[in-house]
């Protein structure tokens, strides 16, 4: 454990290759020390660019992913609870339906943005993975402030694509506030298909949530 906050060394050993109990232990004595969820959940996110990296160029293999998967889900399950008992903020009436878009089965990042959004005082309406284009649109339809969509692959960027085209053959683009994440989606491409929102991180998208409400837009 280094002094001056996470070593992410250890972390990110632990993660690629240790196994649960390792995991448990060096995510334990991070808490123990006094390192906060949002340092630790940050640090397994540029873990993990890495680790995506290394699969790139061929140097770690799907089997290895599969156990930094497990390995993250481990450590989640230490940090959630952690983020979960922060105080929960006063209901604010507004709705937010999440989801990863179709062909993708990503969700540990979304999961992230589903509890920051729930304590903050959101109604959260977790679609889940894999979630169609008209599912979305059908929740959204029953009433819902702001759109959700996390993607992870390249192959499903467009998918957010659809849903915004969606909306807006729907009629209901300008009630919604669309809200893009995961690690293939920038701001320029946030940008070209029309989203309202971009952020890199979970946390991020709550600053930028809070920018839109205190600016009057919702
Ligand atoms: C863990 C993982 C898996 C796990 C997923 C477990 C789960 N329940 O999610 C498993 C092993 C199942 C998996 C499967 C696959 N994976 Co995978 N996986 C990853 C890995 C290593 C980490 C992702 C992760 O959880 N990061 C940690 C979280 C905390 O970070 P995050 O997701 O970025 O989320 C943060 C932000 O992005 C943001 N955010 C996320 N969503 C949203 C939404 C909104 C609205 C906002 C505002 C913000 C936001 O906030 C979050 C918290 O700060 C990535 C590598 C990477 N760099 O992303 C590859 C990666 C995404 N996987 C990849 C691939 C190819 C696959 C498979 C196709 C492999 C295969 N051949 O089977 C399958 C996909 C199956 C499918 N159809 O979806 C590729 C995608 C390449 C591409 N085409 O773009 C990657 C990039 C690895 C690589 N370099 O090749 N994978």
């Amino acid at each position: 454990m280094a002094e001056n906050g996470p070593d992410l060394k250890e972390l990110k050993k632990v993660l690629m290759g240790g196994s649960d109990a390792d995991v448990k232990r060096v995510v334990a004595d991070y808490l123990d020390n006094g390192v906060d969820a949002v340092t630790l959940i940050n640090s397994i996110q540029i873990c993990m660019r890495e680790v995506g990296i290394l699969f790139d160029r061929g140097k770690i293999f799907l089997p290895q992913i599969l156990m930094t998967s497990a390995g993250i889900e481990s450590a989640m399950e230490l940090i959630m609870p952690q983020l979960e008992s922060d105080e929960v903020s006063a209901p604010k009436n507004k709705i937010v339906v999440i989801g990863t878009v179709e062909g993708d089965t990503h969700d540990i990042g979304k999961n992230i943005c589903t509890v920051l959004l729930r304590i903050a005082g959101y109604e959260v309406h977790d679609m889940g993975r894999d979630v169609p284009a008209t599912s979305f649109i059908k929740e959204i339809k029953n009433g819902a402030e702001y759109c959700g969509m996390s993607s992870l692959m390249t192959t499903t960027m467009m998918v957010l694509k659809d849903v915004i085209d969606n909306l807006q053959e729907n009629d209901i683009r300008n009630g919604v506030v669309v809200m893009v994440g995961g690690t293939p989606v920038t701001q320029a491409f946030a940008d070209k298909i029309g989203a309202d929102i971009y952020s890199e991180t979970a946390f991020e998208m709550m600053k930028k949530i809070g920018n839109e409400e205190s600016s009057g837009s919702h």
